[in-house]
Order: C-alpha cells, then sequence, then structure tokens
C-alpha cells in the first residue's frame, strides 16, 4: 500500500499538463516565425499535451490577420486559441475555410478570437470545421465572434456557415455569431441548408451569446442559427433576424433560429428571446423528436418570443413529437396566416406544466394550434388575448386586454414590457413563479403597488417605476 501511495503522489507531483506548451503568435504575418501559422504548425508537432496558441506582445491590439489560405490542419489532441486581451481579428478572403480540426482533435478551446470572412465549399464550417469530430470530442468557444463565414453547395448539405462540429459536446459562451449562412443551390428534397451559424450532431450548451442575421437557404433549409440534432441547452442569449429561407414552393424552411431535432434528447430553453427571425414553419424554433414513444422533452422558461414569422404556420414555436413544459414565456406580435398558428403549435405533443405564460395578440393567425395530448402538472397564470390556447390545457381562456407594450433592446437579451395597469403585472400564479425572470432579477415584485409582491405573467418582471414609454424605443446595439 505504502508503495502504491508513493507511486500516486509521484504522479501528482508530475501532472500530465507538464507536456503541455505554449506557443506564443507576437505577429500579424500570414506566415513566418510569431504568426499564426508557425504557432499552429509548432503546436501540431509537440506531441501529447494540452498545447495553448497565445497571441502575445508586439502583436498589436485588434490586430488583423489576414490569412492567404486556409491554416494548418488542428491535428494536436488538445488545443486553445487564446487572444489574451489583444482581440486578434483572423480573416480570409471569401474563398477558404479559416481553421480546419483533425479527427485526432479531442478539445479545442478558441477564447478572446473574432473569426470572418471564411468559405466552406464541401459540407460545411466556414469558419470552423470539425467533420470527422467524435463523440467524445469537445469544442468550447469564449469570448468570441464570428462574422460573414459560410458554406455554400452547389448541391447536397450544407451545414454550419460559421461551424459545423460533427458530434461531441459543444460549448459557446459569451460570443457572438453574425451575418453567417449555410447555402446549398440544388432544388431537390436532398439539397438541405442546416444552420446558418452552427450545426453539430453533438451536445449543445450556448450561454449570454448573441445570434444575429444568419441565413440557411436552400431547397430544404432548417435552423436559420442553430441546428443541433442532440440535446441543447440554450440560456440568456438573442436571437435576431435570422432566416431559415426555402427555395421551393411550397416553401420547406424549418425554425429561423433554432432546431433542435432529435429522438429522446432534452431541449432547455431558459431565459432567451427570439426577435424578427423567420422561416415557413416555425419562426423562431422548432423542437422534434422522432417518434411518440421517443418524444423530446421540451423546458422553456423565461423566453421572449416576438416579431417573428412563420410562413406557413408556427410564427413562433413548432413542438413536435414532444413533452413539454411552458413557463413565464411571453409572446407577442408573431405572425402566420390568420388560418395558421401566430405563436405556438404544437403536435402529437404531451403538454406538462403550463404556468404564467402571456400569448397577447399576434400580428396574423391564431395564438396557438396543433393536437396535444394534456397531462397539465400545473396549469396557472396563464393569460391570452384570444381562445386558442385552451388547446394546450383548457383552462386558457381569452381572459385579458393586455394593453400597449414595447419592446426594450437596451437589455442583452432584450425584454417585452407592458404598460402600468395591464394585468400582466402581478397577475401571475405563484404555484408557477420562477425565482428569476429574463434579465436574471429577483421574483416576484410589486409591480402595481398595492403592498403585495406578486408574480407577474411572461417573461419579464415589472419594477413599480418602469421607464416604461419614457424614453422610447432604444435602436438595435
Ligand atoms: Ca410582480
Ligand atoms: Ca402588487
Amino acid at each position: 500500500m505504502t508503495r502504491l501511495i508513493s507511486a500516486l503522489a509521484l504522479l501528482l507531483a508530475c501532472p500530465l499538463s507538464a507536456s503541455a506548451a505554449v506557443f506564443f503568435v507576437t505577429n500579424t504575418h500570414d506566415s513566418g516565425l510569431g504568426s499564426l501559422r508557425s504557432a499552429i504548425d509548432e503546436a501540431n508537432a509537440a506531441g501529447p499535451g494540452a498545447h495553448q496558441v497565445r497571441f502575445d506582445g508586439p502583436f498589436p491590439q485588434d490586430g488583423l490577420v489576414q490569412l492567404g489560405s486556409t491554416l494548418p490542419t488542428l491535428t494536436a489532441a488538445q488545443l486553445t486559441i487564446h487572444g489574451n486581451g489583444y482581440n486578434p481579428r483572423i480573416a480570409g478572403n471569401d474563398t477558404f475555410p479559416l481553421l480546419v480540426a483533425a479527427s485526432t482533435l479531442s478539445r479545442l478551446e478558441l477564447n478572446g478570437l473574432t473569426l470572418s470572412s471564411g468559405r466552406a465549399t464541401d459540407e460545411g464550417g466556414g469558419c470552423l470545421a470539425a467533420h470527422a469530430a467524435g463523440p467524445s470530442s469537445t469544442l468550447v468557444i469564449q469570448n468570441s465572434r464570428f462574422d460573414n463565414c459560410a458554406v455554400v453547395q452547389t448541391s447536397g448539405w450544407a451545414r454550419g456557415g460559421a461551424i459545423f462540429w460533427n458530434f461531441g459536446f459543444v460549448t459557446i459562451r459569451d460570443s457572438e455569431i453574425s451575418h453567417s449562412f449555410a447555402s446549398t443551390q440544388g432544388g431537390t428534397q436532398s439539397d438541405v441548408a442546416s444552420g446558418g451559424a452552427i450545426t453539430t450532431h453533438g451536445e449543445l450548451l450556448v450561454e449570454r451569446s448573441r445570434f444575429i442575421t444568419n441565413t440557411a437557404i436552400g431547397h430544404v433549409s432548417r435552423g436559420g442559427a442553430v441546428t443541433t440534432t442532440d440535446s441543447a441547452v440554450i440560456r440568456d442569449s438573442f436571437f435576431h433576424d435570422n432566416f431559415a429561407f426555402s427555395t421551393a414552393t411550397p416553401g420547406r424552411g424549418q425554425a429561423g433560429a433554432v432546431l433542435i431535432d432529435c429522438v429522446a434528447c432534452d431541449a432547455v430553453l431558459e431565459r432567451n428571446t427570439f426577435t424578427a427571425n423567420f422561416s415557413d414553419w416555425a419562426g423562431a424554433v422548432f423542437v422534434r423528436g422522432n417518434q411518440d414513444i421517443n418524444r423530446a422533452s421540451l423546458v422553456a422558461h423565461n423566453n421572449t418570443f416576438h416579431g417573428n414569422e412563420g410562413a406557413l404556420s408556427a410564427g413562433a414555436l413548432y413542438a413536435l413529437f414532444v413533452s413539454a413544459s411552458l413557463v413565464h414565456n411571453t409572446f407577442h406580435h408573431n405572425l402566420a396566416p390568420a388560418d395558421a398558428a401566430g405563436h405556438v403549435y404544437f403536435e402529437s405533443a404531451i403538454v406538462e406544466n403550463v404556468a404564467n405564460n402571456v400569448f397577447a395578440p399576434t400580428a396574423g393567425g391564431k395564438a396557438c394550434m396543433g393536437w396535444t395530448i394534456e397531462m397539465p402538472g400545473l396549469d396557472a397564470g396563464n393569460l391570452a388575448a384570444d381562445g386558442t390556447c385552451g388547446l394546450l390545457v383548457p383552462g386558457i381562456a381569452a381572459n385579458a386586454v393586455l394593453g400597449p407594450v414595447e419592446v426594450d433592446y437596451s437589455p442583452a437579451v432584450p425584454v417585452v414590457r407592458f404598460a402600468a395597469g395591464s394585468p400582466v403585472i402581478d397577475g401571475g400564479d405563484d404555484k408557477g413563479c420562477l425565482a428569476q425572470d429574463v434579465l436574471g432579477n429577483a421574483r416576484p415584485i410589486d409591480g402595481n403597488g398595492d403592498g403585495h409582491a406578486r408574480c407577474d405573467v411572461g417573461a419579464y418582471e415589472h419594477p413599480l417605476d418602469d421607464t416604461l414609454f419614457a424614453d422610447g424605443f432604444e435602436a438595435l446595439p
């Protein structure tokens, strides 16, 4: 035993990271000593260990690394590329992908980088591609931006305009993906564009991130910003102006912002806001299990859906073969044809808790449509502007004039705020009251000044002295 303990002590004294090495990027050159390309070559050749490519002085603040070709394929088993506060901007010229990972790479972290103008012309990933990523591989993106990244295919699948990570675990934190697109130009059912910003077939975690103006465009298009075929947790994030646009007639677009398409997986949406996203089916979010006995679970808490459009149906949310819990969501001014679902469409869905949601007026279409199996564990505190959400649970009747609203785009996650006097304010049911609202503020607050702190309906908990309408609409940052 003593010998074993001694051996363990020796192991602890020589951690595996002892072989880790740091390679510095000190200039903006495309190649040569001190360049990003050279540092990646060195990391690839360094053998086992958690290596790091790190920007450091005299690399200029916000320095632009203008690439003339794809960077060396990432072959190190574990690699971090760290901007180290210099905010390096790594750019292509719209003709080649920027970063490609080999199957040997098991963990990649990008921290504090901006990547732009990458183009893939194979399966996907204009700025970061890991076609061969395995089921245990990990991608972590933090404090980074992707802009104008794309995959453009003449036919077949186009997956992940900015990022295609085949399998494994993907985490995106405190980052932004914008103006990226997945495009395929064929005209058949097998020409599928997926995930204008990212496609992964692994588990996805997104926190405090923004997805702005990303597009999937093809005969079939799915997930204007995000497509995953495994479990996903998306929280504290903002999706605006993403499109899944189909060139087919009638349209075959699904999920303007997020598609979670899986068998028996878990979809968690917490404290997100979806505005001005578009597709044919599900203007914002589509969650789909694959059959009745393998339902996906959907937990949607404190989300706001405003101004999204489903050209055929489901202006905001489509849930198919899903077991769903909806608490404290705000649906407002989403759009679909008059005989279709302006806010939500539930099909063969088990509806569990439905509490403290506000189904405010649509911009067109009925608030709720579809076919559900009702089994509410909790049905309380919902407000609806029309009577159609009795589909979810029969207790939801048309019950309120909810009053005017304003969309405040100034928080990182924008909010829909109702005017003073709205029944939304202090109108919730305490049984369904979540501890925080969409901004992470504690509930409940006495929002109507009667001395009783009660939970509001919807995603936002209004303070008593809300400055609503005092300063007009905020410009989108
Ligand atoms: Ca309140
Ligand atoms: Ca009150």
